[in-house]
This record gives structure tokens, sequence and C-alpha cells, in this order.
């Protein structure tokens, strides 16, 4: 497996707009990224990923880019995004950005001329079609909404959007739009960062001709479309490999088989991928799904392309509330979750305040909320006749605002977040979930993600070495080994809130088993078997 300054690292996520807010008006913004770096630092990751800072109209929280070469107000401006970059540079971290090029904005300027008329010469560059007996063109839905078609009576045609009305998909069989992608891609490349996360990169292709699909609620047919790989490694070609940067695609609806094809080594497209069989489609925790996920990956990848670990970011619900235990054992149950996906093969990334083990908010009524997502859907099943009180609750466990309240830095007004009023309620448990206080607390999430984070720094095994499950079928406990050359590591994970004990097999038992990183202050453990508490997790070095 050939090495690289990528596959090594750690990824730390800063959805910016939460994170730490200089001006008080409420959002976080890149003066705040500025200050806070020196914390980012001392946990140990390699790579920040921004999340879009772009000029938008923020219907979607800034995946609604109006125009790539400008800096939100929100967050900045130009002069303090290149301070940014500087000051992550400095500090020897690596700054990546989010690429959103499946669509733009409504009010981006390319799209203003688009629908202006049926000759415009930008007509093409969005997907425009004629309505079919009077309605939309085919019966699509898209993620934010019943079409994904939106009618214009100026030229009395449909466009196509994969997300919100305000989200018009480019049209990327027009080479114009693709250039123009690629030029706009260089330009920040050339500024010096240092990769890019691509947003829903598997989307831009559409299928030919548009037909109505049998299962318009699954909606997959919205990503991995002929033609896809054929972009990607025109991408690759024209702009990606003339850099020494990274690439995740975030590629939704991907299985194995399809997702070797994104990232294999030798298909000049990209490095890693973030795949969503665990934070789209597994709800709540399932350890035999997980595990079967985990292996099916490990299977497909291993020695071809490098995956990607996650369980959560400002799409999906934080990882201790969804797939751990937030209440009585939070902070083992943090830990634990931390050990699983930096010991899993591929690239972990941590979003911020998961860190410290911030959880998922449950707040009273829709007001309260901001994200489209869930805000078009609460509208739409209302208007179905839905009580509206159910509807509400039945929204709130995925709903990604849970990711996106304000980071809490401290037990002060506002978490410390701001001075001003933030644009989303802060998590009322701010008191005692906070950076200060995890700071304070040498047993924090934090200083065990720190540990975690240096473990990886030192132990090549963790980042190349082979992945072998010795739990399968076992419902709570998850033990597995890493191997490289003459080193292996023996993992084992109690995830529930009862006493288990795990008996170590034979074939690793006549090994001695040192542990080197542990989430309770103590072991229990003979030879032949380790007995394990609620949301258990030790590292062993196996000799
Ligand atoms: O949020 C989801 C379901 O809970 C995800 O499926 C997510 O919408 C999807 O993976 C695409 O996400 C990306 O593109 C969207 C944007 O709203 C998300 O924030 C971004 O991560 C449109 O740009």
């Amino acid at each position: 497996m050939r090495k690289t300054w990528w596959k090594e690292a750690v990824v730390y996520q800063v959805y910016w707009r939460s994170f730490y807010d200089t001006d008080g008006d409420g959002y976080g913004d890149l003066n705040g990224v500025i200050a806070k770096l020196d914390y980012i630092k001392e946990l140990g990751v390699d790579v920040i990923w921004l999340n879009p800072c772009y000029e938008s109209p923020d219907k979607d929280n800034g995946y609604d880019i109006s125009d790539y070469y400008g800096v939100m107000e929100k967050a900045g401006n130009l002069e303090i995004w290149e301070r940014l970059l500087k000051e992550v540079h400095q500090r020897d971290m690596k700054l990546i950005m989010d690429l959103v090029v499946n669509h733009t904005s409504d009010q981006h300027h390319w799209f203003k001329e688009s629908r202006s008329s049926k000759d415009h010469p930008k007509r093409d560059w969005y997907i425009w079609k004629e309505p079919v007996k009077g309605k939309e063109p085919n019966n699509w839905r898209s993620y934010f909404s019943p079409s994904t078609w939106e009618y214009d009576e100026t030229t009395d045609q449909y466009y196509f959007h994969s997300f919100a009305v305000e989200q018009p998909d480019l049209n990327w069989k027009n080479g114009e739009v693709r250039e123009e992608i690629y030029k706009m891609m260089r330009y920040w490349l050339d500024k010096g960062i240092d990769g890019f996360r691509m947003d829903v990169v598997n989307l831009l292709a559409k299928i030919e001709g548009f037909p109505n699909a049998e299962k318009p609620e699954k909606i997959d047919y919205l990503g991995n479309n002929p033609g896809i790989h054929e972009y990607l490694q025109e991408m690759n070609e024209k702009v990606l490999r003339h850099y020494d940067i990274f690439t995740v695609g975030e590629i939704p609806f991907v299985t194995p088989e399809d997702g070797v094809l994104y990232v294999g080594e030798d298909r000049n497209e990209l490095h890693t991928l973030f795949h969503f069989q665990v934070a789209d489609d597994m709800p709540t925790w399932d350890m035999l799904r997980y595990k079967d996920i985990q292996k099916t990956w490990y299977e497909g990848l291993w020695g071809k392309g490098w995956n990607s670990q996650f369980l959560n970011n400002h799409d999906h619900t934080r990882q201790v509330t969804r797939y751990g235990n937030d209440e009585e054992y939070r902070v083992e149950s943090a830990k634990l979750l931390a050990t699983m996906v930096h010991t899993m093969p591929g690239m972990p990334y941590i979003f911020q305040g998961e860190e410290i083990g911030m959880t998922g908010v449950r707040f009273s009524t829709i007001e309260d909320y901001n994200d489209i997502a869930m805000k078009n859907k609460y509208k739409e099943e209302v208007a179905k006749g839905r009580d509206p009180q159910e509807v509400f609750e039945s929204l709130l466990p995925l709903s990604r605002d849970n990711s996106r309240t304000p980071m809490q830095w401290n037990d002060s007004e506002q978490a410390g977040f701001t001075d001003g009023n933030p644009w989303i309620k802060v998590n009322p448990n701010y008191k005692s979930i906070n950076v200060e206080a995890a700071l304070k607390d040498p047993n924090s999430v934090f200083y065990y993600y720190k540990k975690l984070i240096q473990l990886r720094k030192d132990h090549p095994v963790m980042v190349y070495g082979s992945f072998t499950d010795y739990s399968t079928g076992h419902e709570t406990i998850y033990a597995y080994t890493r191997e490289l050359e003459d080193k292996q590591w023996l993992i084992v994970l109690n995830h529930s809130d009862q006493h288990e004990k795990f008996s170590i097999p034979d074939i690793i038992s006549d090994k001695k088993l040192e542990p080197i990183l542990h989430n309770y202050d103590t072991i229990t453990m003979d030879n032949k078997s380790i007995e394990l508490r609620p949301h258990e997790a030790v590292i062993f070095d196996l000799q």
C-alpha cells in the first residue's frame, strides 16, 4: 500500500458559522477560526476541512453559492481568508475547502442569465426541460422537495434541482461549465489550499433522458450515473494531478464495488470518499450492521483505494447521541466511538465539538430550527394533513441542526460562542459540556482524542495495518486486530450499557496484551478473558 501524507492525516471539520463569533453578529466567522487555531492544533489534527464560506444567499448554509470567488460577508472577506490559510500553514496544518459544483445558488449570475431566455448563451449551463402534459418532466424527488423540477414562467420550462429550489443543478454535459469549474478550482488551489471535500460529487452526471423512476422516493437515481467517471478523470487530468493535494468525495448511494471506481489508486479520480451506508442508512446504532458495513468496505477497498471514517458531521446528528449513550455513559461512550472511528481502516474525521462529547439537541418548536431540509420536510408532511406536533417530533432525531448548534467554549452566556444573539440556540447543556471544562479535566474526552491522534502519529499500524474482526455476530462487543509487519494491535469495545466478558481468541491468547489506551482507569482481565464495563474501550499492543 503506497504511503502518503494524507493517508496518515486526521481531519477536523470546522462549520465556521457555529464555531466562534468575533464580530458579535451571532454567526461564527473566519476570524473566529483563526482565534481558535491553537485549540485545534493542541488536539494534534493535521487537516482542517472548512465548510463553504463563498458568497451565498445562505438558503442552505453556504451550499448555495452565488460567487465562487468571493467570501460571504458573514464569514469575513478574502483578506481574512488569506490570513486563515497562512495561520493554518504556519501551525503545520493543512486546509481543504468544500467544492460545491453539482449546483449553484439561483442568485448566481450564471443562472440569472440562463433563466433569462431560451436562447441565452448560458441557457445550457443548467438543465431545462419542457413541461410534459403541462406538468413536471418526470416523477423524481429531490433531497429537499417533492420534485426535482421547478417551473419558470419566463420561458415556460422547468429547471432541475437535486436539492432546494434555490439550488439549480449545473449541466456538466456542457464543456463550458466544466472548464469554468476547473478554472475556479485552480484559483483556490493556486492560493495554496491542500485539497477539496467534494460535495455530492457523484451526482454530477444525470441519467440520460430523465426517465421516470420506479421508486421516486428512493432518490438514488440522482447519483452514480454513466459519465461520472469520465468527468472526474477529466477533472483529475486537467486540475487535480497537478497539485500535491488530497480530495475526498462525498458519495451518497455508493457501495464498495462502486466506491473503488472513485478512489482506486489506478483510477486517477479522487483520493478517498465518504460513503453513507451508516450516516444516511443506519438511523440508530446497529452493531451487526455496522460490522458488516465495515467488513464489506474493507474487503472492497483495502489494497486498492482509501476509505474515510466518520459518524457525524454538519448533516448528521452528533454521534454520542445518535450512536452512543449521551446520558449516564456520555464520556465513556464518546471515547469508545472515537476509539472505533480512529482504529478502523481509513482517514478519521472529527466534527467540531465531537472532541468534547457535545450532544444532539431537542428544541421545543419548529421555529427554533434553521435547517432547510427539516423545514421543507415539515411543511410537506403537514400539508398532507399530518399532525404538526407529531411531524415535528418525528424529525427531531435526524435534524441536521443537531450538529449545527454553536461550539461550546465555556459556561458563560451563549457558551462563549458569541456576544450577540446566536443564529441558532446554544445547546442548554453547555454549562457542563464545554472546552474550558474539558481542558481542565485530564480525563476529558478532549485529552482522550489527543492521545488517540498521537497514537496514529507514533504507530503506522493504526494507518496501514490489516483488519481482522474477532467478534463476528456479537451484538455488543466489537473486537478486531490491526496488523502491520511484526506489530499487532487488538481493539476491544463493549458498545452497550451492560457488563460483558470478551474471551480472548486462541489465535492471539499466547500473546501478552499490553494496554496502550483505555477509557476507564483500570482493566480487569486474565490470559483468557477481559471483563468489560459499559462502553469500555481498550487498545492492546500484542507482544
Ligand atoms: O443531509 C443528508 C441526509 O441527512 C445528507 O444526505 C446530505 O444532504 C447529502 O449527503 C448531501 O449533503 C451535501 O450537499 C447538500 C448540503 O445541504 C449538505 O450540507 C452537504 O453536506 C447540498 O449541497
